[in-house]
């Protein structure tokens, strides 16, 4: 009975690039089925009925029906790809990475192969680096302010392109809001609370949401693959997001001090709401599958927060980066904790470019 059943799943997805069927005997031969795997050996299959139909009416019953797993791709085609931020390489790690402002350089520490240095920017640009490409690397990428343009430099052969988007007192807050894998330039205008989007897929998205004052903490917080529009209130410690499946929603977590580090801690791809309090080195995490939230002590008040997912595991780690001994500690979910020395005490911790 339960085999029945999913053979008639399996085949009305089939039968969708069909015209309408009715009637007849149809014969499924096990090259169609199964060209790309290797759970169906050996047979010709046959089916009587319903091909082209909806599911809409009672199980095949009364045959016998041999159905092993594997019809295009198990279903997981259509999953979101959860991406690390600051994956240079493309392993899935976020990698250790700085900027040096007085040289324009960025040295990446790529967790797969070896360091590498770049020279893109100056001292007045801000750090954007997404994955704009859509290759699965991030690429580096500035923001002028001056000019309001953007570079990025492809990771692909590290050529370059610019555009012009946004002005100078505009915060840049890159992300995947149309979910096509590819980073699109966003900027937060706090002046009137107005956010632009330059979608990948094409056009512009022009939305109000926040007020002057509001610092803008994009992120997927409702695990769909597209990331949504935030902001984060200090005055009143509070988080508004406008999550693109799951609707508007407001949080009260936090003071103005603290920093706001949002990402995916508790491993369930729905970014969690999240602080780093500098007076007391402390990590507060509300968990989004429940609002409750834990807390832990990772770092002191001159650190640098460096959130990231630096073993790959699909949750966050805590990290700071500790300029004046040029060290960063990363708190690895299923690796331990690693301490590392890279960097100048001037330097600027890349991972820290979205920390607000
Ligand atoms: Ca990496
Ligand atoms: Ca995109
Ligand atoms: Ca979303
Ligand atoms: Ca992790």
């Amino acid at each position: 009975m339960r085999n029945g059943i999913a053979l008639i799943l399996s085949l009305a997805i089939l039968a969708v690039a069909m015209p309408a069927q009715s009637g007849g005997t149809f014969v499924i031969t096990k090259s169609v089925i199964a060209s790309g795997g290797g759970n169906t050996s050996g047979g010709t299959f046959s089916l009587d009925g319903t091909i082209g139909q909806s599911v809409a009416g009672g199980p095949v019953t009364g045959g016998s029906f041999s159905l092993t797993s594997g019809f295009w791709g198990g279903g997981s085609s259509s999953a979101p790809t959860v991406r690390s931020p600051f994956d240079f390489d493309g392993d899935g790690k976020t990698d250790i990475s700085i900027y040096r402002p007085s040289e324009g350089q960025w040295w990446l520490n790529r967790s797969s192969t070896s360091v590498i240095v770049y020279t893109f920017g100056n001292s007045a640009d801000r750090l954007v680096p997404a994955d704009f490409t859509g290759d699965g690397k991030t690429d580096v990428a500035i923001y002028r302010p001056s000019t309001g343009e953007w570079f990025v430099l492809r990771s692909e052969d590290a050529t370059f392109y610019s555009f012009p988007f946004g002005n100078s007192t505009d915060v840049p807050a890159p992300g995947d809001y149309d979910a096509d894998g590819k980073a699109d330039a966003a900027v937060f205008r706090a002046s009137t609370g107005t956010w632009y989007i330059q979608r990948s897929t094409g056009g512009t998205t022009i939305e109000n949401f926040g007020s002057p004052g509001d610092l803008p903490v994009p992120a997927d917080f409702d695990g769909d693959g597209q990331t949504d529009i935030a902001i984060y209130r200090p005055s009143l410690g509070q988080w508004w997001m406008k999550r693109s499946a799951a609707g508007v929603i407001a949080v009260t977590f936090g003071v103005s001090t603290d920093r706001c580090v949002p990402g995916d801690f508790t491993g369930d791809g729905k970014a969690d709401v999240a602080l780093y309090r500098p007076a007391s080195g402390e990590w507060l995490i509300l968990r989004s599958e429940d609002y409750s939230f834990y807390s832990f002590p990772f770092g002191n008040s001159t650190d640098t927060p460096a959130p990231g997912d630096y073993d790959g595991d699909g949750r966050f780690d805590a990290a700071v980066y500790r300029s004046s001994a040029t060290t960063w500690y990363v708190q690895r979910s299923t690796a331990g904790t690693l301490i590392q020395s890279f960097g100048a005490p001037t330097d600027l911790a890349v991972p820290n470019a979205y920390v607000r």
